[in-house]
């Protein structure tokens, strides 16, 4: 892995952890509104952006190379609504997954196959965080972002587990 490789990968563990971090933003203000499903929801989001930096990390430790690991910043967003939560969460995700297609395009420029076949799984994953953002949007749409049908929602939310390491 060259250096410039290595400079953006750095980037994207950072990405990655800042993304965490902001899921566990939202998963403190969702148990402050007292949806708990949803909290728990974040909460997951936050495990699994763990994951993704943490592969990153240990794919630059077996490429014989040192990781970096950059400082975060303070999450900021707020929302004041579930809605306005999970349109946040789809917007960054959009981000996130311009990210990643950007380091792919790194990954041919320098030739690093390692490094390419390694970002399919990335490019995969963004796929399915798009479309679990979008679904549950639907959801809350139909619900009418409030009352039962936000309740209900919520218990749904409540409802998902960790996935097993990998997934
Ligand atoms: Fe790591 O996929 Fe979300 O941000």
């Amino acid at each position: 892995m060259n250096q410039r490789m290595l400079d953006a990968v750095n980037k994207q563990i950072q990405a990655e952890f800042q993304s965490a971090y902001i899921y566990l933003s939202m998963s403190a203000q969702f148990e402050g509104m007292k949806m708990s499903g949803a909290a728990n929801w974040m909460r997951i989001q936050w495990q699994e952006e763990t994951f993704h930096a943490t592969k990153l990390f240990d794919h630059v430790i077996r490429r014989g190379k040192t990781p970096v690991l950059f400082q975060l910043d303070q999450p900021t967003a707020t929302f004041d609504s579930a809605l306005e939560a999970f349109e946040q969460v789809l917007e960054h995700e959009r981000h996130v997954t311009k990210l990643i297609h950007d380091l792919y395009e790194v990954a041919v420029e320098e030739k690093d196959y390692a490094m390419q076949t390694l970002l399919h799984w990335y490019i995969d994953e963004q796929v399915e965080e798009e479309e679990n953002a979008e679904a549950i949007i639907d959801s809350i749409r139909l619900a009418g972002n409030s009352g039962q049908g936000l309740f209900l929602v919520d218990r749904e939310l409540g409802l998902r587990a960790a996935a097993p390491a990998g997934e």
